[in-house]
């Protein structure tokens, strides 16, 4: 059973990375089918190196109310076509549920939006705390030329993540670069939430 005593770990200064954690996984391109507009270019690039497009680093606790879980993700920098390198995104499985960031690293978005189709887009910057209020789907997006992008993040153990409705048709919005400018321009793809089961 996991000892229930206070604990503390480290995160580098120097490469935003923690020190200690229980689990640790990659996703790469190939699990994000669906997700970039540009899918002539997602394919070439499957088929080339199969990039990782990030990581997270968490630290194991039970997920039940009460809890908080915690740990660390590392969004690499890159485009597919003309988007930003970025997570699958997901709304909480327990809608009502919360979830605090803080950008240790890098530049980005958090790109966000309700069950109703509200939309709404946030700025990371080293130092940035992001709160990201319950019923709002996320999605960190790295927007830097070379750097990482990584976030410390905190949600209510009994949180869950359901990903179907952001895979069926991505975000209302895309994060893309265009003239040499980052751009938050609409997926044509989004269907509004009264038009979707019509
Ligand atoms: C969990 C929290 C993060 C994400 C991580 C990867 O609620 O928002 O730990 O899981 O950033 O994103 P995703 O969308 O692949 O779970
Ligand atoms: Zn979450």
């Amino acid at each position: 059973m996991m000892k229930d005593i206070p604990y503390t770990f480290n995160i580098s200064a120097a490469t935003g990375l923690p020190d200690s954690w229980d689990r640790h996984y990659e996703r790469r391109l190939s699990s994000m089918k669906g997700q970039f507009e540009d899918t002539a270019a997602m394919e070439a690039m499957i088929a080339e190196n199969e990039p990782v497009l990030y990581e997270v680093y968490e630290l194991k606790r039970p997920e039940v109310a009460g809890e908080l879980l915690h740990g660390v993700s590392v969004i690499r920098p890159g485009q597919v076509g003309n988007e930003y390198f970025m997570t699958k995104g997901h709304f909480h499985s327990l809608l009502e549920t919360a979830e605090v960031y803080y950008c240790l690293q890098g530049e980005g978005m958090m790109v966000m939006e309700t069950p109703e189709g509200d939309w709404n887009v946030q700025l990371f910057a080293p130092g940035t705390v992001l709160y990201v209020p319950p019923r709002w789907a996320h999605r960190s997006v790295n927007t830097g030329k070379d750097e990482d992008l990584i976030l410390l993040f905190v949600y209510p153990g009994d949180a869950g993540h359901d990903y179907g409705t952001i895979e069926i048709q991505g975000f209302r919005k895309l994060v893309i670069e265009k003239d040499g400018e980052v751009k938050i321009v609409d997926n044509p793809r989004w269907v509004s939430p009264e038009r979707r089961f019509v």
